[in-house]
């Protein structure tokens, strides 16, 4: 028997619709979904390797628990009462203080963690917590939340009817982008070209985005803040902004000209390493074109001024009144209104107990939570859990991080992997695969450049016992839950109401009942297979906003104030590249996923992927060679790795990705063990944030490089 599953893939924030075929219970195809009216047949290398995860022999299949002889398959109610209650003996003896959580990206790809992990953390109490967030887009939820008022007001750039794409930090053509879901990027970035628009690309490297944009700046690594503020300076100097077209809702309008007075192009130019002409230029092209947006990402947000350059680049599109409006930066309205439903987030209202880096929303940075661990003392972090996480790879000083896990009473793990962090984990709690539930994207249908919609039934059902992740939160939230009787009584009846509903009963409640109640019902969701355009994205201000008076903030005082260490930057700053060593940057390329998709062999096989980008002229300066070996340390560590020369790169930088580094003990991963790599994040150092945002500054770390012996 013959079937077609449709359904959409949650590995990225593409969200591409897919056409399975299924014959006799095992997959026989994975393709794009020509009828998906979003993504239109658009799918990656990835997407086939749904179907090797969920083969994949070392996928955990059940619960694992520590004993003195390694890791023990136990039931799941055995594994479950063991976890619990070593989170409690830390609880009892400790506190809260004494508790951490990390919370990993594909948390945010999955609906089940996203509505009942909330859950587990209430029951939990950790006080601690940590996620992705501040290795990633913290910077963005910063900005938002100081000036729309909330932490998910990210305004999206409307590519597919905008005239000049100014794309800094991001490389869409690889990535399928990011906080702007826009399946098939690339045939969108040349719809605008040939509609007559720009596409420019602000990047230390000449990327694959790059290749397909009109222009591309080179620009020193973590200067971007500096290049945004002349942007600016510029365009108010010039006269060229338009300051109606928002001023009825916008408080601070005059603020940018004499904060940013002093960034003129010649003063910024010899940082940034761009000339002042070609400053000039882009502001005026920018300022000219009839619908122009500006998106900074990645390479903007994991920088020392992460904060300032998602302040400016919002700036930079509300001055030329791009703000709201048809091919600029645009509010979405998706069916499920993860802005009325969430809170508004919250800065700095406590501090990490170390390093004392501010929160935000709840969270702290992850840049700390090593130092939180290993830091003896009253309030030290004894017990760890991890959900859909691999911190020991995606954030800074990874080889740290290891020994603090290595430290900790008690960790466990919900993940279907046993890799480099969840090794430390006491129990390993694995979760079905996402072909065996059913999903909708809560967030990226909520950050899309369209409003859509699609529900994606399960595929497969799972094995008898198996539980998802919203089970998993269900079943320890049960089991953690403290306080008085009246409070453990409320707790049980929330979690017996959602438990009856489950993921798909409270999105028919959001739909029925919630903030867009009628637009769509759970009928007409589940009905179109192939899901649901709702249209272009549709002006939202000023009733959107959710800040104090309703107006938008140009110039919030938290964020300002952060100005004084951009120019204390640009005073003391070098003109020149470092003499003996380079800059180091991170990439992505296109057959990975993070850290945790290298075990699918078709996904790793072929050259390594895991190579030192090297400028010609740099190998040279440096002595190392194509296909060499290179030694590469930073304040904190070394690697080694091949060397790939590349003019492509900006001199003076060099280029490494990260989720690699497979090589570490005690991992059952073996197809990612024979592709190891080296951890990017084995350089990247702990102490490099933005303080503003607490996010890491994973970007521009100063590296010394040497030819290294081939390996043996
Ligand atoms: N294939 C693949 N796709 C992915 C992922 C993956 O691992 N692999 N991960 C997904 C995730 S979680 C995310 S968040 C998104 C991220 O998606 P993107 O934001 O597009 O991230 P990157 O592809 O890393 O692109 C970041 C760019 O910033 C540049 N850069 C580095 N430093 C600087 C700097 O100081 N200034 C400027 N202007 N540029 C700089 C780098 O050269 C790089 O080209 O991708 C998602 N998609
Ligand atoms: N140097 C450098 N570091 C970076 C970045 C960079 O560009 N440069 N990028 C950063 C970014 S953008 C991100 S988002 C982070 C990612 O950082 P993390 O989220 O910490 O790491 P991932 O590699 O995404 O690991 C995801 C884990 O979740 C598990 N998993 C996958 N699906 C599920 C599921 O459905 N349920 C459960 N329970 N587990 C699941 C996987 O097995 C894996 O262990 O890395 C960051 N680190
Ligand atoms: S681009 Fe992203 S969403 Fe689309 S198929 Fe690839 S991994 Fe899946
Ligand atoms: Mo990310």
């Amino acid at each position: 028997m013959n079937s077609t599953h449709y359904r959409a893939c949650n590995l990225c924030e593409a969200i591409c619709g897919l056409s399975i075929e299924v014959k006799e219970g095992r997959i026989r195809s994975i393709r794009g979904d020509k009828d998906d009216p979003f993504s239109r047949g658009h799918v990656c290398a990835k997407a086939v390797a749904l179907k090797d995860l969920y083969d994949d022999p070392d996928r955990l299949r059940s619960p694992l628990v520590r004993t003195e002889s390694g890791f023990e398959a136990v039931s799941w109610t055995e594994a479950l009462d063991v976890a619990a209650a070593g989170l409690r003996a830390i609880r009892e003896r400790h506190g809260t203080r004494a508790l951490a959580i990390y919370a990993g990206n594909p948390n945010v790809h999955n609906w089940g963690a996203m509505l009942f992990n909330p859950l587990l953390y209430r029951a939990l109490g950790a006080r601690n917590r940590y996620s992705a967030t501040s290795v990633d887009q913290l910077p963005h939820h910063l900005a938002a939340w100081a000036m729309f008022g909330h932490q998910l007001l990210l305004p999206i750039p409307d590519i597919d009817r905008t005239d000049y794409f100014l794309v800094l930090g991001s490389n869409p053509v690889v990535s399928n982008g990011s906080l702007m879901t826009a399946p098939d990027v690339t045939r969108r970035l040349r719809a605008i070209r040939e509609r007559g628009g720009r596409v420019v690309v602000v990047d230390p490297r000449r990327t694959e985005t790059a290749a397909v944009a009109d222009q591309h700046v080179a620009i020193r690594p973590g200067t971007d803040a500096l290049l945004l503020a002349a942007i600016v300076h510029t365009i108010l100097a010039d006269g060229r902004d338009d300051p109606d077209r928002l001023a009825d809702m916008t408080d601070g309008l005059g603020a940018p000209r004499k904060l940013l007075a002093d960034y003129t192009p010649e003063a910024v130019a010899p940082v940034t390493g761009i000339d002042a002409a070609v400053i000039r230029a882009l502001a005026q092209d920018f300022a000219a074109a009839d619908r122009a947006v500006a998106h900074g990402r990645m390479g903007l947000s994991v920088q020392a001024f992460g904060g300032l350059c998602q302040w400016l680049v919002n700036v930079l599109n509300i001055i030329t009144g791009n703000l709201d409006r048809p091919g600029g930066a645009m509010f979405t309205t998706p069916v499920v209104d993860i802005v009325e439903n969430t809170g508004p987030g919250g800065y700095a209202r406590f501090a990490s107990r170390v390093r004392e880096l501010p929160e935000f929303g709840g969270e702290l940075p992850v840049a700390s939570m090593a130092d939180d661990m290993l830091d003896e003392g009253d309030g030290q972090l004894r017990g760890l859990l991890t959900i859909a996480g691999n911190p020991v790879l995606s954030t800074p000083n990874g080889q740290r991080l290891d020994r603090a896990l290595d430290g900790l009473d008690f960790m466990v793990s919900v993940d279907f992997y046993v890799n480099e962090t969840t090794r430390h984990a006491d129990v390993i709690l694995p979760p079905t695969t996402s072909l065996e539930h059913d999903h909708y994207d809560l967030v990226f249908n909520a950050l899309a450049i369209r409003n859509t919609a699609r529900y994606s039934p399960p595929l497969f059902s799972p094995p008898a016992g198996a539980l998802h992740d919203w089970q998993i939160a269900l079943a320890l939230a049960e089991r953690l839950h403290d306080g008085s009787a009246t409070e453990r009584a409320k707790a049980w009846i929330t979690r017996w109401w959602m438990k009856r509903k489950g993921p798909v009963g409270l999105l028919a409640t959001q739909l029925r009942k919630g903030p867009q109640a009628g637009r769509l019902t759970i009928e007409q969701l589940t009905a179109a297979s192939h899901g649901v355009d709702l249209g272009p994205l549709l002006p939202r201000l000023p009733a959107r906003l959710k800040t104090a008076n309703g107006r938008i903030q140009l110039a919030p005082p938290v964020i300002v104030a952060d100005l004084s260490r951009l120019r204390a930057f640009l005073d003391g700053a070098d003109d020149a590249m470092p003499a003996d060593g380079a800059l180091l940057i991170g990439r992505r390329t296109p057959r990975t996923n993070n850290s945790w998709m290298h075990n699918a062999r078709r996904l790793v096989k072929g050259k390594p992927q895991c190579t030192l980008l090297v400028h010609p002229d740099d190998a040279a300066r440096l002595g190392v060679s194509d296909g060499g070996q290179a030694a590469v340390s930073s304040r904190v560590g070394e690697v080694v790795v091949p060397v790939s020369l590349d003019p492509a790169m900006m001199p003076g930088v060099v280029s490494l990705p990260h989720g690699w580094g497979h090589d570490r003990a005690g991992l059952r991963l073996a197809v990612a063990a024979g592709h190891a790599g080296a951890s990017v994040n084995d350089l990247t150092d702990h102490q490099r944030i933005d303080s503003l945002s607490g996010n890491a500054a994973l970007n521009g770390v100063p590296v010394r490089i040497r030819p290294a012996l081939d390996p043996v």
